[in-house]
């Protein structure tokens, strides 16, 4: 009968818990009355824990586990059976020779206090977790989906968070230790990194511990994670792990005040969220800091992050229970208010096979496994216990470790900086070794010279296109170690690097790619990728021309000359006008207006927005121009006149001037000439020329055509007018600078096959 209820438990897991539905009575408590310690949360803080309370209800209801299939099959069933029946005494085969009843208890350390050898463990058994397939589905996702609403009803919101979820961590734990007997459940304690500058500069999220916070995690353990379920809340199809750390101004992680008001609680039901939402509220702090997956309950335990975090609340319930509470109170006392009847202290620990109560035993402690405190520096040991840590001498505290790169402000003189110096309120590398560095960018991957290398691999040409980086001001990065590389797929790469000497429309911040050229039919698939000038990764942003919006993307550009198979980014083959992709030259020089390339990249740790690109884009304005003399183009066919001349003389008498024909040609468009006129911006009342052409000195008679703003044309009398405002110059596009003559008139942006041109205001047919 027992055996019977406990695997009826594991059939119906997740989704077909339906006949609890019409019992959830916790939907009913408004979340907004209950109390919590006012001044530790903003009330937009508040907000959201509610809102994400209402999100879990409304999940629960909706059986949102669909994603998984209606049920776990026997072998699912099975596993997640038989990890919850185990102990370390009958579970873990320890290799280690010891009486058979007498394992030891499991000792958890903060995740910077791990030895290279428990780390080795317990990346592994996170990796085989996630490695191994139990019917379709990783053992990994498996244990995440039993943290769904719809399966695990009462493990939040009220009085059994607190013991569900050690039950949870337990059994993960032990799914760990199967893998590897070392492995342990490291903890996170956030308070480490709360004090930091910018507390995402924190060496945790760095290759050695928890890998990148920005976006996909691309570095570190659990580097590409694939997950079986989108992220929610994006806009893009996300199902790869992703965080953004620290993204959101306004967030923060659990402080040292934190703490002490819940390890100074008098009793339990000031810890559940019916008395007082504040330890709930501030688990979900960290949660939503960490970003990404972590964001929403219900997925969160895709990010590995999540058991490090919930080790660290079970921690700070366990100093409650040692500090306040008898052996006899930890196991018996319990909220009076608990929101639900899914909640009640001998209620069933869905979809456990245990009760609540159960949760609270002295157990968990007693004999599976401990905490391990941080030892914090004093004056008489000024040292941390790990190389990840550093003693603040202000406070006598340690602190995280912050990466290469990182903001230091405020510690310089300290050794807050992980392999690095603290200069200038930045984790430097000594001047010296910079220095070196920067030198030994050699010339083999300067631009011109890997342009060479991987034009020759190719033997096909290359083109170019441009990418943008930008740094955690919202700026373009400026640094000339920062840097883009890009995998051709056959085995070649090319690294390129900032670009220094910049001329309008180049953005600061910008690099150019070279791409293999393609023909015909040909598609091909070019991941790009880049680094910021500590070698840091940079999450890649691709715009969407559906939605006109920058998105977060993989960085993977598809080429080919078709729009329909190709990436709308723009190129060129010409290095010569690769400066003035992405802008438009079809208007007047005040509208001139650049584009943001389709792919960019946010090398910040802060979030990046598609508005926060394009505002770096629009905040690049043309230069005014304040030449004497400006050049438009004039259309001509002729028929067979050698020895042409073209001349313009101003209406005004003031100007004139007169050029061989074949001098005046354009040299990529042997019907466009370019014409001297007046620069308008000299002369606010504005200029108007006429443009005539000669043979042997004597003025020939020519068909001109007048074309206007919409495109119109009309015959007219080979006058044109020019004005420095947009809107009373009969010809709009004009310029004395050399490098844009070939190519105005022409509107550069997306992918080539939809760039247009604007011809002439004036067309002469001699
Ligand atoms: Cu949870």
């Amino acid at each position: 009968m027992i055996f019977q209820r406990v695997l009826s438990i594991y059939l119906f897991l997740p989704s077909a818990l339906s006949s609890i539905h019409s019992t959830h009575d916790d939907t009913s408590i408004d979340c907004d009355s209950l109390p919590s310690q006012s001044d530790f949360f903003s009330s937009q803080q508040l907000d959201m824990v509610c809102h994400h309370r209402k999100m879990w209800m409304e999940e629960r209801e909706a059986r949102v586990s669909i994603e998984m299939g209606e049920k776990p099959t026997r072998k699912q069933a099975a596993y997640l059976k038989a990890i919850e029946k185990c102990t370390r005494e009958n579970c873990v085969r320890d290799g280690v020779r010891r009486p058979k009843r007498a394992a030891r208890k499991t000792i958890r350390r903060e995740v910077r206090m791990m030895n290279k050898e428990e780390r080795r463990a317990v990346f592994e058994a996170m990796n085989v977790l996630k490695d191994t397939e139990v019917d379709n589905i990783t053992a990994w996702d498996l244990h995440t989906l039993v943290h769904y609403p719809d399966s695990a009803p009462g493990a939040h919101w009220g009085p059994a968070f607190l013991p569900w979820h050690r039950e949870f961590l337990r059994q993960f734990e032990i799914a760990l230790q199967k893998e590897r007997p070392m492995a342990f459940l490291p903890y996170w304690d956030s308070t480490l990194d709360q004090g930091l500058p910018r507390p995402a500069d924190s060496v945790l999220w760095s290759d050695e511990l928890l890998g990148n916070g920005n976006g996909y995690v691309k570095t570190g353990p659990f580097k590409d994670w694939e997950t079986n379920v989108l992220m929610p809340l994006s806009e893009v199809p996300v199902k790869r792990l992703y965080r953004s750390t620290g993204g959101r101004p306004n967030d923060r992680l659990l402080s040292p005040r934190d703490i002490q008001w819940v390890e100074s609680r008098a009793n339990y039901s000031d810890l559940t969220f019916c008395h007082d939402k504040t330890f709930e509220s501030m688990h979900g702090l960290s949660h939503v800091w960490v970003g990404g997956f972590m964001f929403v309950i219900r997925v969160s335990p895709n990010d590995p992050s999540f058991y490090m975090h919930h080790a660290f609340v079970d921690y700070l319930w366990e100093r409650f229970r040692q500090k306040q509470q008898s052996r006899d109170q930890r196991e018996n006392e319990y909220a009076k208010k608990t929101c639900s009847k899914l909640q009640e202290l001998d209620a069933q620990m869905k979809p456990f096979g245990i009760t609540n109560r159960d949760g609270l035993s002295n157990r968990y402690t007693d004999e599976w496994y401990e905490y391990e405190p941080i030892r914090h520096c004093s004056s008489d040991r000024p040292t941390c216990d790990s190389t990840y840590l550093f003693c603040d001498e202000k406070e006598w505290v340690c602190r995280s470790k912050v990466v290469l790169g990182g903001n230091c402000t405020g510690f310089e003189g300290s050794a807050i900086c992980y392999k690095s110096t603290c200069i200038k309120g930045s984790c430097r590398l000594p001047p010296r070794v910079e220095l070196a560095k920067r030198l030994q960018k050699n010339p083999s991957t300067s631009e011109e010279e890997s342009t060479r290398q991987s034009a020759s691999r190719l033997a096909r040409g290359v083109v170019w296109t441009k990418t943008l980086l930008i740094d955690e001001d919202g700026m373009g990065i400026r640094d000339s170690l920062a840097s883009v590389t890009v995998d051709y797929g056959d085995g070649s790469k090319t690294t390129v690097y900032m670009n220094h000497t910049l001329e309008y429309p180049e953005l600061p911040g910008m690099v150019y790619v070279p791409l293999p050229k393609v023909h015909g039919d040909d598609r091909l698939n070019i991941s790009v990728t880049a680094r910021d000038a500590y070698g840091r990764y940079c999450q890649p942003q691709c715009y969407n021309s559906t939605v006109e919006r920058h998105h977060v993307c993989e960085g993977i550009l598809t080429l080919s000359p078709s729009l329909a198979h190709s990436s709308p980014l723009s190129f060129t083959h010409d290095p010569s006008s690769r400066r003035f992709l992405d802008a438009d030259l079809s208007v007047h020089p005040r509208l001139i207006s650049v584009t943001p390339p389709y792919l960019v990249f946010a090398c910040s740790r802060k979030m990046i927005t598609s508005g926060m690109i394009w505002s770096i884009a629009n905040s690049e304005k043309p230069p005014r121009n304040s030449e004497e003399e400006v050049f438009i183009r004039v259309a001509l066919s002729r028929n067979d006149m050698d020895d042409l001349e073209v001349e313009s003389s101003s209406l005004s008498g003031l100007h004139s001037w007169r050029s061989p024909v074949a001098a005046a040609t354009s040299p990529v468009d042997p019907s466009i000439l370019f014409v001297r006129v007046p620069n308008p911006e000299l002369h606010p009342e504005g200029v108007s020329a006429r443009v005539s052409f000669l043979h042997h000195g004597s003025r020939v008679g020519c068909i001109v055509k007048c074309t206007n703003e919409d495109g119109w044309s009309e015959e007219c009398d080979g006058i044109v007018s020019l004005h420095q405002d947009p809107i009373r110059s009969a010809e709009s596009t004009f310029s004395s600078d050399f490098s844009v003559l070939p190519l105005l008139g022409w509107k550069m942006q997306f992918h080539p096959s939809t760039w247009t041109h604007r011809v002439p205001y004036l067309s002469f047919t001699c």
